[in-house]
């Protein structure tokens, strides 16, 4: 088994990195892959860089050219959820891209012909999830998590996404990711942990939480890998 685990930002690897071991450093197609261990788990970490084209990018890579048979993917998100905070850990029970828009030709928003307006994670690594959450008495909430090549920081353009698709969190690359996982049948699990609200505050937020919120995201994401 070898595991992956995926960032689009530095800040959301790095403190995976401060608690592996064995760390081989590959350079390949423009990007930095660490091969390294955990408890004695073979696993591959890299940051896509950001956006859904970077990280099929990486996500193929990390699947066909590393052999990766697993994919975690660890950082921060936006929420549209009011009910959502800061600091706040929440998984995708599904994926969509909120940005592909053929409606022009009467398909919904979503949607392209042959595609799948959501994507589902694994359950296994879902359930693997609330384990952890329930043994170390962590807050997790599930939801859909909207992905799109745009930094929300708009009411106007939240709402649109909260009531188009119904979703809870917005960030710019989990649903390129379980595209390539899901067309591969490599099980993943998507994981995010607030950093900002999308609003017109949105920039400021993130840039106060990301590197909070990513450690938030990325211990968790540890966890998950020791019972996997
Ligand atoms: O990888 C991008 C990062 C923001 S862009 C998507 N990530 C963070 C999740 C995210 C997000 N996505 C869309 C957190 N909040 C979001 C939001 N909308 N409101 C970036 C950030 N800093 C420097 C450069 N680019």
């Amino acid at each position: 088994m070898k595991i992956a685990i995926l960032g689009a930002m530095p800040e959301e690897i790095e403190p995976l990195l401060e608690k592996v071991e064995d760390i081989v450093r590959v350079d390949y197609a423009n990007n930095t892959y660490y091969k390294a261990t955990y408890k004695g788990i073979e696993i591959v970490i890299a940051y896509s860089k950001i956006g859904s084209a970077f990280s099929t990018l990486t996500a193929t890579i990390l699947l066909e050219k590393f052999g990766c048979d697993k994919l975690l993917f660890s950082g921060v998100a936006g929420a549209i959820n009011e009910e959502l905070e800061i600091g706040d850990l929440i998984y995708a029970t599904k994926l969509c891209k909120h940005d592909l828009d053929i409606t022009a030709f009467g398909h919904p928003h979503g949607f392209v012909p042959e595609g799948k307006v959501f994507i589902y994670p694994n359950e296994e690594l879902t359930e693997i999830a609330k384990e952890v959450a329930n043994s170390k008495d962590i807050e997790l909430k599930g939801g859909v998590i909207a992905t799109g090549d745009q930094f929300i920081h708009d009411n106007t353009k939240k709402e649109w996404i909260k009531e188009t698709f119904n979703a809870d969190a917005i960030e710019m690359e989990g649903y390129s990711v379980a595209l390539v996982c899901d067309a591969l049948n490599v099980p993943f699990f998507i994981l995010r942990a607030i950093s900002d609200s999308a609003n017109s505050d949105a920039s400021f937020d993130f840039d106060e939480f990301l590197e909070k919120s990513a450690k938030v995201s990325a211990d968790f994401i540890l966890e998950m890998v020791e019972r996997v």
